[in-house]
């Protein structure tokens, strides 16, 4: 029998540390949800998304339901971002095709009602979904943890949805900073004792979500993005040195290469609109890349795909890459579409001149 692999022999991981491999590892940001017919199935059991997410049965299926049928190079808990507003007590429900409804923070006296300390109790079955998991994957396979950054968790918190322009968390940022401020302060301290939890129940690399970040004017991103981002990994490397943290600023564009400069990530992921070529070129060769499939061309199929895929194996060839979407696979995505990714990406590897 072959000597079992050791952590750091975990394709993902290797990349992580700067290696890069042909053909890349593979996983999707979303890749548990909705496209999936077996996850549909297993949600229709759950009256509520936060009551799934708080069963850690179902939610360690969920995690490795898209592992055991495409082979993934990593898993991601199956969570969600907003588990942080609610263990801070405040009122958080997700409706049925209408996404997130929170009671909004409009004022110092809303805040107020929020706990000083993110309830760690109260997450416990989030951290026994981590251990379950970790016992069910295989020795080359990593489990992934995440949180969302500050920005991005505190623009539900404000609006009480999904707002298109985060406008109501700009304009309380503009009008009270300071209270602002004290919520980006609260976000931070609460992410950096989620994640730290989340590494000691067993994740093996962590990836921060700042999935709304682009909508900043740059000394509003440097305030509210950068510099809460930069505090959380200084806080989790503080306690877990040894383990990497993605950074996902989506939509920042020209920007980008300020956040591999002052926040201290060890990988980047891209969005769909940053092109590869000026990936290469503006950001230092030793960053760590992943990325950034349009989901909308995994969903169209056929030649868009197949063109997709390709420019994005050649655009990263010889650095280190993991594949990845350049947002979260959409609902309506054919799951064959994923079969025929994951073919070209592992095929296309073999005659890769650059192994
Ligand atoms: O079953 C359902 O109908 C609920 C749909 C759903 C799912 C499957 C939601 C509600 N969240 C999730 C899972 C989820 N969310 C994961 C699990 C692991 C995986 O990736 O497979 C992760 C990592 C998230 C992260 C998340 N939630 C983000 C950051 C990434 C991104 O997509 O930008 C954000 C912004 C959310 C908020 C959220 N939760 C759910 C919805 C529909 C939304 C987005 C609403 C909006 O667009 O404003």
């Amino acid at each position: 029998m072959d000597a079992p692999l050791r952590p750091s022999d975990k394709p993902f991981l290797r990349v992580l540390a700067g290696e890069p491999i042909s053909p890349p590892p593979i996983w999707l940001m979303r890749q548990a949800g909705r496209y999936l017919p077996e996850y549909r199935k297993l949600r229709a059991e759950s009256a509520s998304f936060l009551e799934f997410c708080a069963t850690p049965k179902a939610a360690t299926e969920a995690t490795l339901q898209p592992i055991r049928r495409f082979g993934f190079d990593a898993a991601i808990l199956f969570s969600d971002i907003l588990v942080v507003p609610h263990s801070l007590g405040q009122r958080v429900s997700f409706e049925a095709n209408s996404g997130p409804k929170l009671e909004p923070i409009k004022s110092p006296e809303d805040f107020a009602k929020l706990k000083e300390e993110i309830d760690l109790d109260g997450l416990a079955p989030v951290f026994e979904t981590i251990e379950r998991v970790k016992e069910r994957l295989s020795a080359q396979t990593s489990l992934i943890g995440f949180c969302g950054a500050p920005f991005t968790v505190a623009s539900y918190m404000i609006a009480g949805y999904g707002a298109p322009d985060q406008a109501p968390a700009r304009l309380l940022a503009y009008r009270d900073p300071a209270l602002f401020q004290r919520l980006i302060d609260r976000l931070v301290i609460a992410s950096i004792a989620y994640l730290t939890r989340q590494i000691e129940a067993g994740v093996e690399a962590v990836q921060v979500f700042d999935s709304w970040a682009g909508v900043l004017p740059t000394p509003e991103l440097e305030r509210w993005s950068i510099a809460p981002v930069e505090a959380i990994i200084a806080g989790v490397k503080k306690k877990a040195p040894g383990v990497p943290i993605i950074l996902f600023p989506r939509g920042v564009g020209q920007r980008l290469p300020a956040f591999p400069a002052k926040t201290g990530l060890d990988g980047l992921s891209l969005d769909a609109c940053v092109d590869p070529a000026w990936a290469r070129q503006a950001l230092d060769e030793n960053v760590v890349l992943q990325g950034n499939l349009d989901p909308l061309a995994l969903l169209a199929g056929g030649q868009a795909l197949e063109q997709g895929t390709r420019r994005i194996l050649s655009g990263f060839a010889g650095r280190p890459h993991i594949f990845n979407l350049g947002h979260g696979v959409l609902p309506e995505t054919p799951t064959q579409n994923v079969e025929l990714m994951l073919h070209l990406i592992r095929r296309g590897g073999e005659g890769n001149p650059n192994p």
